[in-house]
């Protein structure tokens, strides 16, 4: 698992003009898992260079041979499953079933759908008596962040693809590895030299140089809010497009009649997952007070089966989180939450046993939590599950949309016509309703707080394009 010790940029690997470097820990050893080169505003020039230079050929190339490059992207990222799985792994402390089942394979499904949509999407319409092309928007510049690394990247890099950008990536700091692996694939495809270009740095520096850039058409940036509304000040300042893709505290609404234990388990499983790092995570379920007791209940013995391990082992089912920064960010909201005064029911802000070294958190849940509590506002972004309690259906409307996000949410019911009738009144951008499936070409982004913009699908590739219109 050795880094490259350069910057991908016009085709090649190239050593970075700064000299700093970022080293990459494994979060559930502390192990240092590589060391890649932190690059400065030169070398975000050089690559914003390199994407300029290529722009004109990439835009002119036949859909349909774009569309053949992002199938050979997918296969190659497809081949290469296993050792992207290990890398995230590593890096992020996933644990490996987690990482081979979505870290890897996500990935793979949302290239297919790009290839797929590259060669069929309408880039030319009749509208009256114009004609109307949706060309390429230019450079983009996407600044990722570490939750879901690979999944990030090709969510900004396959519809730009398809779309005609070329990109310059910044990717998180903390899992710089499997963003070169990414570089790696796209080389490995064929894709001409500064369609793709990929600078390994720190935020406020590479990020930040990324984001002020002139030769830079369109900010895509995922991570906090803090972060995404300086970018989007930035942007704002030089006339460029802005995507964002921020925070999230999705509410999941258990109506009555609705399958309280599925409800209750499918609900304590999303927010356990990743250790609980996933900015649509329902981190607050809505229970109907007469049926509160009971979900509590089966919400504190669902947990139990949360058990930290080892991410290196196949079935392990819960790491540690992605850094110590976040260790003590989670810990100190679930103090936060027993000071409030919300009961713990499982876990607690203690190290769990046997892993008081490591950035490992104990799954936990939370009774009696209230609508303005701090942990039922802000996103924790840890393993960590609040439990409210509603008196009726207006009730659970006004609790799950008291707050500034709006990404996404769930809604359980027996008959999915009511789901569908109280999903149309929440502020947030995606609901699962029963459950749900993922679907790669569902339109993601978030009402509110939680950003601008939308990923995925033909939505996602709408975001890269801009019109033109010829008056006959
Ligand atoms: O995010 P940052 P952090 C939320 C989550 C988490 C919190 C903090 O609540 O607890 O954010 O995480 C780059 N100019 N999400 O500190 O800093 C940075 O290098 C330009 C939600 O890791 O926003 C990285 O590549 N770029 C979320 C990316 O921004 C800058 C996913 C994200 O890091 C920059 C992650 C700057 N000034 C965290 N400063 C989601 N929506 O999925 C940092 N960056």
């Amino acid at each position: 698992m050795q880094a490259h010790d350069g910057l991908y940029i016009d085709g090649a690997w190239r050593p970075a003009k700064a000299a700093e470097k970022i080293e990459d820990i494994d979060p559930a050893t502390g192990d240092l898992v590589g060391t890649v080169p932190a690059g400065g505003e030169e070398d975000v020039s050089a690559a914003v260079g390199a994407a300029r230079a290529a722009l004109p050929s990439w835009a002119a190339t036949p859909p349909a041979e774009r569309a053949a490059l992002l199938g050979r992207l997918h296969d190659v990222l497809k081949d290469r499953h296993q050792e992207i799985a290990e890398t995230v792994t590593a890096e992020l402390g996933s644990p490996l079933g987690f990482s081979k089942m979505v870290h890897a394979s996500v990935p793979v499904a949302v290239c297919g759908s790009y290839a797929k949509l590259a060669a069929e999407y309408p880039f030319e319409e009749q509208i009256g008596n114009s004609r109307v092309f949706h060309e390429p928007v230019g450079v983009v510049g996407a600044i990722t962040p570490w939750n879901y690394p690979l999944h990030q990247i090709v969510a900004k890099g396959a519809p730009a693809f398809a779309a005609g950008c070329t990109m310059v990536l910044k990717p998180a700091e903390d899992t710089p590895l499997v963003a070169q692996l990414f570089a790696e694939a796209v080389h490995e495809a064929g894709f001409p030299a500064g369609v793709f270009n990929l600078v390994t740095g720190l935020g406020p520096v590479a990020g930040q140089a990324l984001a002020a850039h002139e030769g830079v058409d369109l900010v895509s940036f995922t991570g906090s809010t803090a972060v995404g509304r300086s970018i989007g000040a930035a942007a704002g300042g030089s006339v460029k497009r802005v995507a964002l893709e921020l925070g999230g505290k999705s509410a999941n609404v258990i109506l009555p009649g609705a399958d309280l234990t599925q409800a209750v388990k499918k609900g304590v499983a999303n927010v356990m997952a990743n250790s609980g790092q996933t900015c649509s995570a329902w981190t607050r379920m809505l229970v109907h007070s007469g049926e509160y007791d009971e979900a509590v209940r089966i919400a504190a013995e669902a947990v139990g089966k949360y058990l930290p391990g080892d991410p290196k082992e196949e079935s392990t089912r819960l790491g540690p989180v992605v850094n110590a920064k976040q260790h003590s960010r989670v810990t100190g909201f679930i103090a936060k939450g027993v000071e409030e005064g919300a009961e713990v029911v499982a876990g607690g802000p203690e190290a769990p046993e046997g892993y008081e070294g490591g950035c490992y958190v104990r799954p936990t849940v939370f009774r009696d939590v209230t609508p303005e509590m701090t942990i039922a506002q802000e996103e924790i972004f840890g393993p960590v599950l609040s439990i409210l309690k509603y008196e009726d259906v207006d009730d659970a409307v006004r609790i799950a949309n008291d707050s500034v996000y709006g990404l996404a949410g769930a809604v359980w019911a027996k008959d999915e016509e009511e789901a569908v009738a109280f999903a149309r009144r929440l502020e947030t951008g995606q609901v699962d309703i029963n459950g749900g499936r993922f679907n790669p070409l569902a339109p993601f982004g978030g009402y509110k707080q939680s950003g601008v913009g939308r990923e995925l699908g033909p939505h996602g590739l709408g975001e890269y394009l801009q019109t033109k219109s010829l008056q006959f």
